[in-house]
């Protein structure tokens, strides 16, 4: 059985490699990708997913999304990710347009379509197109399988102390993502930076020898730069891919059940994802929040991806 999969980013260099794991492992079936203002403004992440798609030969719908938070200024990414949001190797011009149509209605036309319970919502950026898809066409909750998002953190942040980049960076939209009668597993920095791609794992990709694998060794020397001056990292960790990986499967990561809200008022503390393991708020668990990885099933599935997009076999 395949996962069927809407990968909702703003590549975004760990972006990108969530979509080479969507299209290249063979339990999933990437159905659409659609964009968010997040890493760098809506018109470049959909540029970069453009790029992407005609390196990797992804050949699904690809719609643009929303260019702004639901309600506060918006906030980019540029020390991570560059200018362009995905900056390091030359981006190919695109092999396709986007689609006419807005990401929101891209996402409501999926999920209404398709059989209840079969589609997967994979956001890796700000919450905001997810967020107005509920409002838009709220029954598309009860349709929807499950929400595996990148965002938030059981513990601390990265763009404040408190706060993750996707979370903060629209709360209020992340917060209804999360309130909704729908399955939601948080994928947050306390789980993906266990996710980094060391040195052999770099060797790995690049022995793979393809023009794909090529685009992913520069995506990473360029992570694995910013991280380290930046972040103080050794080594990138590669957030967006593990939602993709969950789904591929479930064994990459434990998770616990808890009751997770995002802080919208707090004066040092807005976008925190607001983790309850036990019972202080005596509120429903709402979220399974991933906690463990296994690093070399990670690393395996995805060097197979690139792989098998590029043709060859690992
Ligand atoms: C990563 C991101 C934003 C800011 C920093 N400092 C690092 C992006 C990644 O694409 C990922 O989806 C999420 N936001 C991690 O915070
Ligand atoms: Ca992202």
């Amino acid at each position: 059985m395949t996962e069927r999969v809407i990968l909702d980013c703003d590549p975004g260099h760990d972006d990108a490699l969530a979509m080479i794991l969507a299209a290249g492992d063979p339990r999933i079936d990437l159905v659409a990708i659609t964009t968010c203002a997040g890493n760098q403004t809506v018109e470049k992440v959909t540029r970069n997913a453009l790029a992407v798609c005609a390196v990797a030969g992804i050949d699904v719908p690809v719609a643009a999304g929303a260019a702004a938070p639901l309600v506060r200024p918006q906030m980019v990414a540029p020390d991570i990710h560059g200018e362009s949001g995905l900056d390091g190797p030359v981006l190919p011009a695109p092999a396709r347009e986007p689609e006419a149509c807005h990401a929101v209605d891209l996402i409501i036309d999926i999920v209404m379509a398709g059989e209840p319970g079969t589609i997967n919502l994979v956001p890796t950026g700000p919450l905001t197109n997810i967020a107005l898809a509920m409002s838009k066409e709220p029954r598309i909750i009860e349709r929807v399988k499950r929400v595996v998002l990148m965002g938030g953190s059981a513990g601390r942040g990265n763009r404040t102390p408190a706060a993750e980049f996707n979370i903060v960076a629209d709360p209020e939209a992340a917060q209804a993502v999360f309130a909704g009668a729908w399955p939601v597993t948080m994928v947050g920095l306390n789980l993906t930076h266990q996710a980094t791609a060391d040195a052999d794992v770099i060797a790995r990709i690049a022995a793979i020898g393809s023009p794909l694998s090529e685009f992913v060794v520069e995506i990473l020397g360029f992570f694995a730069k910013t991280y380290r001056e930046h972040q103080g990292f050794d080594a990138p960790p590669v957030h967006d891919l593990c939602t993709v990986a969950k789904l591929a499967d479930p064994a990459v990561f434990t998770t616990r059940d808890a009751f997770v809200a995002v802080e919208l008022a707090g004066r040092w503390t807005t976008g925190m994802t607001v983790t309850d393991f036990g019972d202080a708020y005596g509120e429903e668990h709402n979220t399974q929040v991933a906690t463990e990885l296994d690093k070399p099933r990670l690393w395996d599935m995805t060097v197979d991806a690139i792989a098998a997009l590029s043709g060859s076999r690992s």
